[in-house]
């Protein structure tokens, strides 16, 4: 099966991994150093995302070089530049690489693949500063926000978070953080939000200050997506952990500082055919609230590891076998059980945190991407969990229930049809009888501007369809509409509206009872807003 439009709008973004030396390998097809150096930059824009910093593959097909080599120069040079059936997209007869660029990228390929810098402790260190000390840190609350309705809104393309009221949905602060948050945490009390850039920079705010502000900042690699804080009885704000992409390790820290702690590798075998794989990149982190642990999925792997943080000295690792690509998950509604997406094995892997094992493994239809998924009170089912997916317009109840409904557990008890494929986060909230579902990279962009929204007492009665983006009323650009994140209150859904960098975007709440408009917010600096994290709803894990 190919790859969708959606997946490769999705997955083939620009790697952060640059720094390379070149490496020739006499069997392969002589290139000058800036043929050499030109393309080796274009695989990490444009190919790196799909094929892996090592092309050992993942969505997108291994190209190591005994593969390449093989099927020689003419081949890999028609494969670019019209692209294949899989998924592979033409770069060449779109235009978007000139026929040097091709012929270059064909020899590059067969050369060994250049391997980017490790990032140990030393460089850990060199980039980790304390801003404020602890003990000159307020010793209570010093500004008059609601912190806990605070939303913590990444915006993507000018490397910052703003913190935006959730009451007066004014913008607190905007604060400089890494390139391209990809997800914000915080800290159990509440007081703390940790983010994680694109480049792999963590950046540590303290919402008590007045303005809330940056009092810690670090760099655990070179690229990353993960970030996660203690959340155990006795180790509330303790630790931190993050997970890189490259180097393949995650890292644990003080909480209260960033300091770095422990660094563990994540390179080894898969878990299927039982291969080493170089690169097994670090997706979703949770904090378990049965151990002190960190659950950690290590994606082209597939294993998700329990990570005990009582004693670093002597680290206890349980690791589950689950299934290759594991990426996205969250919790049911009893946060005993962690449900994560092995996207490109079509699976959704149960862990039971309390017993410390896999539980089920199920098979769901192309592409499960649940962000943290959704859980509500199915009228028939009882107790569900929910996924969309990238790859079709399937919305997958799951049941969760294995006490009251043992014959419903861990089995696919509902799949309704939304708007089409290129969803990427679902959303409902205990109080609410709704269940959102966007859909931001499908290819129609009536679809892609607006949302579905079920009625959860009435599942099979089908989709209201709501305008967000017609709503923003933007003008000009893409304003893809992506993820819907509650208030604290659980009365209103947030939307991204995400446009062009240079282009307008906004933040569209609506009414959760009435589903009708309430704001949008509006602001030149709010630059590309994707994910939003609000502190209340993240603290306590209500999805
Ligand atoms: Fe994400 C979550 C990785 C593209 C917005 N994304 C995650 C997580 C991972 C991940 C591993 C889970 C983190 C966790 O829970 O600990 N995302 C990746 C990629 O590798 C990928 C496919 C390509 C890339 O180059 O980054 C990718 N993601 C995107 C986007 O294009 C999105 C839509 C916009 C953006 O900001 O880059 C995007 N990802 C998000 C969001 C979450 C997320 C908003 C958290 C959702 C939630 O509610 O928890």
């Amino acid at each position: 099966p190919g790859a969708t439009e959606s997946e490769l709008a999705y997955e083939g973004g620009p790697s952060q991994v640059t720094s390379t030396e070149m490496v020739i390998s006499p069997e392969a097809p002589t290139m000058t150093r800036s043929q050499y150096e030109h393309s080796r930059q274009l695989y990490f824009q444009r190919c790196a995302g799909c094929h892996g910093v090592l092309r050992k593959g993942a969505t997108g097909k291994p190209l190591t070089p005994e593969i390449t080599r093989a099927k020689g120069t003419d081949y890999l040079k028609a494969l670019i530049r019209y692209g294949s059936p899989g998924g592979m997209p033409n770069w060449g007869s779109s235009g978007e690489l000139g026929e040097d660029e091709i012929t270059a990228m064909a020899k590059f390929l067969q050369h060994e693949p250049p391997s980017p810098p490790e990032f140990g402790m030393a460089e850990i260190r060199e980039n980790w500063r304390v801003l404020v000390p602890v003990d000159q840190r307020p010793t209570r609350k010093e500004n008059d926000v609601d912190i806990a309705n605070i939303f913590s809104v990444t915006l993507r393309d000018s490397g910052e978070v703003a913190l935006i009221d959730g009451n007066t949905k004014e913008i607190v602060t905007i604060i400089k953080t890494g390139y391209a948050v990809h997800i914000s945490r915080t800290s159990h009390s509440g007081r703390y939000i940790y983010t994680i850039g694109r480049d792999a920079k963590i950046d540590l705010i303290d919402l008590w200050m007045d303005p809330p502000q940056k009092v810690a900042e670090s760099k655990i690699g070179l690229e990353a997506r993960s970030v996660e804080t203690s959340k155990y009885k006795g180790y509330e704000d303790r630790y931190a952990v993050a997970g890189a992409y490259w180097p393949p390790q995650f890292v644990l820290m003080d909480g209260a500082t960033l300091e770095p702690l422990k660094i563990v590798s994540t390179r080894g075998m898969t878990v299927d055919t039982q291969e080493y794989h170089p690169e097994p990149r670090v997706a979703a982190i949770v904090a378990s609230h049965q151990h002190p642990e960190f659950i950690v999925n290590v994606k082209e792997t597939g294993k998700i590891l329990l990570v005990n943080y009582r004693d670093m000295e002597n680290l206890k690792v349980i690791t589950i076998d689950a299934a290759r690509y594991l990426h996205d998950g969250g919790w049911d509604s009893s946060k005993r059980y962690f449900l994560t997406a092995a996207n490109k094995s079509d699976r959704i892997a149960v862990v039971d945190s309390r017993e410390q094992r896999l539980e089920a493994l199920i098979p769901v239809d192309k592409i499960p991407h649940p962000g943290r998924g959704a859980n509500l009170i199915d009228p028939e089912f009882g107790p569900v969990w929910v996924t969309s997916a990238l790859g079709n317009d399937k919305v997958t109840f799951i049941g969760t229930d294995p006490v009251k409904r043992p014959d419903l557990a861990w089995k696919v008890v509902r799949v309704l049809h939304g708007q089409g494929g290129g969803s990427l986060f679902v959303k409902s909230h205990p109080k609410s009888k709704n269940l959102w579902v966007d859909t931001p990279l499908n290819p129609d962009p009536s679809v892609s501007q607006s949302v579905a929204v079920y009625d959860i007492g009435r599942p099979e009665k089908g989709f209201e369809v709501l305008p967000i983006a017609a709503w923003a009323d933007l003008g000009e650009g893409p304003k893809r509409v992506v993820q819907p994140e509650y208030n604290k209150q659980g009365t209103e859904v947030w939307f991204s509206v995400w446009n062009g960098k240079d282009q307008q975007s906004a933040i569209v709440v609506v009414d959760d009872k009435t589903r009708e408009l309430v704001k949008v917010i509006k602001n030149p600096r709010l630059v590309t807003p994707t994910g939003k994290f609000n502190v209340f709803n993240t603290v306590n894990d209500v999805y």
